[in-house]
This record gives structure tokens, sequence and C-alpha cells, in this order.
């Protein structure tokens, strides 16, 4: 193989590569605007984190219990329960009217944390 000939070879790779590329951010970037709002929030060492999540009306937010005990997430003002979840679970609810939702371990009251949801 000539030098040239591996140089050429070299860029059609390249090339090719940043199409690739490119072709999967177009796919991202159309994906995320089809896509309903999603927010995760952690329960970890006895703590939601983060304990407070603002995000738009629509959002799907998941909590998943990664500590090794179990825990709940239950709305203060009714408004959500979830079953016990054990290590792994996730319980999910999606906000459908903006607000300020607060909520609690009923296992464990001190763990609190607080969704805003926007308009
Ligand atoms: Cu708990």
């Amino acid at each position: 193989m000539t030098r040239r000939f591996k140089m050429l070879t070299f860029q059609a790779a390249t090339l090719a590569a940043s199409a690739l590329m490119l072709s999967t951010v177009a796919a991202m970037t159309k994906a995320a605007a089809v896509a309903p709002p999603i927010a995760a929030v952690r329960i970890d060492n006895f703590t939601f984190k983060d304990p407070v999540v603002t995000v738009r009306t629509g959002t799907t937010v998941t909590w998943t219990n990664g500590d090794d005990i179990p825990h709940t997430v239950v709305s203060k003002d009714g408004v959500f329960k979830s079953k016990v979840l054990d290590t792994g679970d996730h319980f999910s609810f999606t906000f459908a009217k903006p607000g300020q939702f607060g909520y609690f371990c009923s296992l464990h009251p001190h763990m609190t944390g607080t969704i805003l949801v926007k308009a």
C-alpha cells in the first residue's frame, strides 16, 4: 500500500465517521423534540436527590431507590403514592398540572422533597 493510498483511506474513514456522527446527532435531536419530558430523582442514603426538582407541566418524574433499604414516595397532598420500593424499584408520576408538590417517605418521614411544576 502506498503512503498516498493509506492517507486517502484514512480520510474516507474519517468522513464516514463524521457522517455517522451527524446522522446520530440528528436522530437524537429529533427524538428529544417528540419525546415527552422526563425527570429522575434518585433515592440514596435516606435522601431524595435532588430535594427540589423543577419541571414543565406534563413531565413524568421517576424515583428510583438506590438504597439497600425500602422507601416510599408519598405526596403530602395525596396527589400520588408509591408502593414500598425495594432496592432498584422505581415509581413514576406524570405532573399534568402546575404547582408545588411536596412529598416524603412514609417509612422515614424526615425524608422530604418537592417537585415544582411550571406551566
Ligand atoms: Cu424511606
